[in-house]
């Protein structure tokens, strides 16, 4: 089991669609363990980010992640950073596939909806910025035993 780490970028907070971001995620059978309604500081912002620092668009995107609340999450399953960043989709709204959140529901650049980590040992850091001990839950879901097959021993 993989578990990453989302963030659900001011935009989709303010437009309305964490709902609507979250249900992408629940519907494929991936498990949310942690939530959090949060603002980023910039120094937390900073730390997040700190493998762009220098780049141009920088700034604008600290000044963006620290601008409104964001809604974090940690989301568990089977080869769940994978999964995550293809039901996001490409960086950029204009770029991304229709059928992922990206694509379906921006267009800018920036503004893009939602972060996800990108390996497991981004997210395993990532995590550890936002989610205290205790905060990433462990617990099984009623419907678990259908959304893996496990007749074989070991769910897959
Ligand atoms: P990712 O979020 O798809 O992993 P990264 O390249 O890690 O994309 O960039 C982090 C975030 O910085 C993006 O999600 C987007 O919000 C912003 N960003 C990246 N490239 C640009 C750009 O060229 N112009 C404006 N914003 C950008
Ligand atoms: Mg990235």
């Amino acid at each position: 089991m993989e578990t990453t780490l989302l963030i659900l970028k001011p935009d989709a907070v303010q437009r309305g669609l964490m709902g609507r971001i979250i249900t992408r995620f629940e519907e494929k059978g991936l498990q949310i363990v942690g939530a959090k309604l949060t603002m980023i500081s910039p120094e937390t912002a900073a730390t997040h980010y700190m493998d762009h620092a220098g780049k141009g668009f920088y700034p604008g995107l600290v000044g963006f992640m620290t601008s409104a609340p964001v809604l974090i999450l940690a989301v568990r399953g089977i080869g769940a950073i994978t999964i995550c960043r293809n039901l996001m989709g490409a960086t950029f709204g204009s770029k991304a596939a229709a059928g992922t959140i990206r694509g379906d529901f921006g267009v800018s650049n920036s503004f893009n909806l939602i972060h996800g980590s990108d390996s497991p040992e981004a997210a395993a850091r990532e995590l550890g910025i936002f989610f205290g001990a205790g905060e990433v839950l462990e617990y099984t879901r009623a419907g678990d035993r259908w959304v893996y097959d496990s007749s074989s021993g070991k769910p897959e």
